[in-house]
């Protein structure tokens, strides 16, 4: 196991947890953005499986959140606005009048303070960040510790915390585009993902949430039995065609599992989550030609596994909430774990 570090554009610091299996995840202090993965595919061979930039210093903006830390609260917030016991709070609207991802001051684009850790068989590192009281209009001086750790099973794990001295709205995750191809051999239409869902989000044109659940049964949006990302792809299903023809949509999880699979690589991911849902994302609104690590973007590159609870329960009564209350822990986590077949 070992940490190594490299000074990158902007006095950023890069830093790569390797396990002794050779696999290794590389992230930034900057927006804690995740810039490479390497995972060995069934020969053996480890290639790059994240979305990330060639030239870092297209990071300063990073319209996609490759790889990024989202918060305070991930997904859209409608209207850019929310009420806590009576009180309006007004966010600032970054995609139209709705707020999206934490805004222009979002984690995607602060310094997090960092301190490695070392046990036996993990490796890692704890992010630090104090977001003050009415940071882009959210309640609350937040101080969050986001921990990643690398251990000797090829899991990747993501632990959030965070704590409020007034009561908030949180919802944390990380933006990674996985492709398990490997080095952008391929897009991820032909993978092929499992996950015990029976409802998800409709969205409106807006991709805001309606507040109405769709059951998933009989629809491209059923992926209990496994499905390759191309059906939705290519379906007709309104949903599938208002999220501009593939996912974008909040999948409410039964046991917090997803299994994804690359038939071509033999890369297997299993995702585990104590969040309430997830967002699947099938980039499909990426934008083309982008020179990134491996090859040069398209639609269908990547595949994000944005877990979190979801920001709809602001505006509707069906999810579960996203409050903090004044000095109650918010603890999630997210295990990433690879295998092949
Ligand atoms: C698009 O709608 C999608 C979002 O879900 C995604 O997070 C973003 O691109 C990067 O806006």
């Amino acid at each position: 196991m070992q940490l190594t570090t490299r000074k990158t554009v902007n006095q950023w610091t890069e830093y790569t947890l390797t396990n002794d299996h050779d696999m290794s995840v590389s992230f930034l202090d900057f927006g804690g953005i995740i810039t490479k993965m390497m995972v060995p595919n069934r020969e053996g061979k480890l290639e790059n499986i994240v979305l990330s930039y060639e030239d870092y210093k297209q990071y300063e903006d990073n319209p996609n959140y490759f790889g990024a830390l989202i918060g305070r609260v991930a997904g859209r917030i409608e209207k850019a606005s929310f009420e806590l016991d009576g009180k309006e709070y007004l966010l600032i609207p970054n995609e139209g009048k709705h707020h999206l991802h934490g805004g222009t001051t979002g984690f995607h684009q602060v310094l997090w303070e960092t301190k490695p850790f070392q046990t036996e068989n993990e490796i890692g590192m704890k992010l630090f960040h104090s977001s003050p009281d009415n940071d882009g209009g959210y309640p609350g001086n937040l101080d969050v510790t986001v921990k990643y750790t690398l251990t000797n099973d090829n899991e990747f794990i993501i632990d959030y915390e965070a704590v409020s001295d007034q009561k908030t709205i949180i919802s944390l995750t990380n933006h990674t585009y996985f492709n398990l191809s490997g080095n952008l051999k391929d897009t991820v239409e032909q993978h092929v993902v499992m996950m015990d869902c029976e409802e998800v989000l409709e969205l409106d044109h807006e991709l805001i949430p309606t507040g109405k659940l769709m059951e998933v049964k009989g629809t491209p949006f059923d992926f209990s039995q496994g499905r390759t990302l191309a059906e939705g792809i290519q379906s007709e299903h309104p949903q599938n065609i208002i999220a501009g023809n593939g996912y974008d949509h909040y999948f409410l999880l039964n046991d917090g599992t997803i299994v994804v699979k690359d038939e071509s690589s033999g890369r297997v991911m299993k995702v585990k989550t104590n969040q309430p849902g997830v967002v699947m994302y099938t980039s499909n609104t990426l934008e083309e030609g982008l020179q990134l690590q491996g090859g040069i973007s398209k639609q269908y590159s990547g595949v994000c596994f944005e877990t979190q609870g979801s920001p709809a329960s602001l505006h509707h009564t069906v999810l579960p909430e996203i409050t903090l209350q004044a000095g109650e822990k918010y603890q999630k986590q997210t295990i990433f774990s690879f295998q092949n077949e």
